[in-house]
């Protein structure tokens, strides 16, 4: 009996185990945040910069709040907002974290807020997937596959002044 029902167990966590993940878009649900549609803008060689595009929907009672992000294939990953200049549209650095309360999401897109990965220590290529770190106030770090397709060109932007962030065009 006891030999049966391990043999139950082994295979239960073998089935689990071996589920297919969607390989694309697929949508991470962590207790109350579901994120979707992560994906980020393919780059040329050497690019130093690659920007980051996703929805995180809080379906709790509670707020959340996205207090910080990294990539292995980055140095350096941050949350960026656009603001008119004049004609020039620049980009700054977001500093402590983006809200998402309840039954609301956030949506990081193009032309938008973006997560700007920075000192790329490699290539992201056409239909690559790529592991990043999300980290939330409440429910801690879930990790997000990234899916990397060619999106078109953001507009030109400028870096502001002030930033400390190094922006070589893209
Ligand atoms: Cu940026």
């Amino acid at each position: 009996m006891t030999t049966q029902l391990s043999k139950l167990i082994l295979l239960f966590i073998s089935l689990v185990t071996t589920v297919t993940i969607p390989p694309f878009y697929q949508n991470v649900v962590a207790a109350d945040l579901m994120i979707h549609n992560a994906r980020i803008r393919a780059t040329p060689p050497n690019a130093a910069v690659a920007a980051g595009y996703l929805t995180i929907q809080n379906m709790g009672s509670n707020t959340d709040r996205l207090i910080g992000i990294s990539a292995p294939f980055a140095m350096k990953s941050e949350v960026h907002e656009m603001t008119m200049s004049g004609d020039v549209v620049q980009m700054r650095k977001i500093n402590g974290g983006l809200n998402i309360p309840p039954n609301e999401s956030l949506t990081l897109k193009p032309g938008d807020r973006h997560i700007m990965f920075t000192k790329l220590k490699e290539q992201l290529k056409h239909g690559e997937q790529r592991s990043v770190s999300l980290v939330f106030e409440r429910h801690g770090e879930i990790v997000v596959s990234f899916k990397v397709e060619d999106i078109g060109r953001q507009p030109q932007h400028s870096e502001s002044n002030d930033s400390q962030v190094e922006h070589p065009d893209h």
